[in-house]
């Protein structure tokens, strides 16, 4: 049994740069002795950005051509040398994909890590398109943007004629992430000492937030755990936003991807109208609207059409429970784009499950009983910062399934914050919202708001031991993580 514990995520983290040691020539791993030719390389670096006027080094994750991330076709398969150019180790999970366990990413369950110069090759087939995403899994440096698109295309999308428009949300801080789970572990204790306590914009840099709103039902919550520098778009903020040419009157397909280590949003169309087509990858029925909550690792599609009055249309993010907003522009030729303020007016809605309980998956599991059920309570605390999962009222024990079975799982949350839940190598059915039972969205990442249940259904297809835990960064690195082991698995 091999549990991830406290310790050994902590004995992961560390900063940029932490090391002095020089990236020594790439070794490549024994058995990629073979060809290689079709391998696409891709390299685990750092590079430099801009952020309100000042630089910062961040990780990245390039192709050969600079380019952050992956677009690939499905058919093609996953054919990739990942190479570690930076002084740390590292390892890269490939979030939204379901291939064999030991290409998964996660170190000390799916593959050691990758030491500083070192690769590793992955071959796999694709079993889905849809809009997917890379990111670290070792320590915090998906905080320090170690993250990236990934995007499968089918048949289907390359005979569609329309723009493609990803659009990838971080939140980033200065301050070395380390510093930031720090300051949460020493126990500010801010549900106490914030309590029904307003909250300024951009007002605390780097340090610790303390939103807390009350929910309906006085329902106490917390909402963000940190008050990060700046909230990003493509690596960008609203001072200087990515603006990306489009035609008048044209159908541009955004792919929104939230590579927040700790922050959820809500996606903003402002007055134009858009059209759901999937969420995680996954194809649900058409749902109109302007806005779209997006919880950490979640990706939406949304098709839009430009107006043809000419306007151009900001995409925007507004931060949970908070003015903060980020975003890009999609600009018709000769148009003037208006600077849009990079805090808005109110503060961003608090992510809860309404959209959730409207979505409908498009393919959906067939009608089965559940062959096993487990209930997983979310546990923990501010106070402290000591975040678990207890499966059936025992905590971090891996949850254990029987191959080719139905399996049902029941979150509840009696904890004061939302937990973005994430299961690896599969994709499950959002099965019931507080007890009723819907035939909602194919995902690999839900929301759980305090004081509420969600129950996800999946078939035990993939073979493996498999990471399962909260993606807010900082609550799995204090613990909310276990494992979903199928028997017979060592
Ligand atoms: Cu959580």
């Amino acid at each position: 049994m091999t549990m991830i514990t406290r310790r050994q995520m902590l004995a992961g983290l560390a900063g940029i740069g932490a090391t002095a040691f020089a990236t020594p020539a790439f070794v490549r791993s024994a058995h990629a002795a073979m060809t290689h030719a079709d391998l696409a390389p891709l390299r685990i670096t750092t590079r430099q950005i801009e952020v309100k006027g000042r630089a910062a080094t961040v990780y990245g994750l390039l192709t050969p051509n600079g380019v952050s991330g992956l677009t690939l076709n499905r058919e093609d398969g996953f054919a990739l040398r990942l190479e570690n150019a930076i002084a740390d180790p590292s390892l890269i999970h490939w979030h939204g994909l379901t291939p064999p366990w030991r290409d998964d990413g996660v170190p000390d369950i799916s593959q050691p890590l990758l030491a500083p110069g070192a690769s590793y090759d992955y071959r796999f087939a694709l079993r889905r398109a849809g809009t997917h995403w890379m990111h670290s899994h070792h320590g915090l440096q998906e905080q320090q943007l170690m993250a990236a698109p990934l995007i499968i295309h089918d048949a289907k999308d390359r005979k569609t004629d329309m723009q493609e428009v990803v659009v990838m949300l971080h939140d980033f801080s200065f301050a070395d992430p380390m510093e930031l789970l720090e300051k949460l572990r020493g126990g500010s204790g801010h549900g106490a000492m914030r309590h029904g306590a307003g909250h300024g914009a951009g007002h605390n840099m780097g340090g610790m937030a303390g939103a807390m709103n009350t929910m309906p039902g006085n329902m106490m919550m917390d909402l963000n755990d940190i008050d990060h520098n700046a909230y990003l778009a493509n690596d960008r903020t609203l001072d200087d936003p990515e603006i990306i040419a489009t035609e008048r009157g044209g159908m541009v397909r955004l792919r929104v991807i939230n590579g927040g280590a700790s922050t959820s949003f809500t996606l903003d169309l402002g007055r134009v109208t858009g059209t759901l087509v999937a969420v995680d990858g996954n194809p649900v029925a058409p749902l109109t609207g302007s806005q779209f909550p997006i919880a950490i690792a979640q990706r939406l599609d949304i098709v839009l059409r430009m107006p043809d009055d000419g306007d151009a249309v900001p995409v925007l993010a507004l931060r949970e429970g908070a003015r903060e907003r980020t975003g890009i522009i999609l600009q018709p030729a000769g148009v003037n784009v208006r600077k849009i303020d990079p805090a808005g007016a109110t503060d961003g809605p608090v992510v809860g499950l309404d959209l959730e309980t409207r979505l409908r998956s498009i393919e959906t599991l067939a009608d089965r009983p559940a062959d096993r059920h487990i209930t997983v309570d979310l546990t923990g605390t501010m106070a402290g910062y000591v975040w678990g999962m207890a499966i059936d009222g025992v905590e971090n024990i891996p949850v254990r399934v029987r191959a080719q079975d139905r399996v049902e799982i029941t979150f509840r949350n009696p904890s004061m914050m939302s937990h973005p839940m994430h299961l690896h190598g599969h994709h499950f059915q959002v099965a019931a919202i507080n007890d009723v039972r819907i035939k909602g969205a194919m995902r690999d990442t839900v929301m759980v708001p305090p004081g509420q249940t969600v129950t996800i259904a999946f078939d035990a297809d993939n073979p493996g031991k498999w990471a399962f835990h909260c993606h807010h960064m900082y609550h799995m690195a204090t613990g909310m993580m276990t494992t979903l082991d199928y028997d017979g698995i060592a």
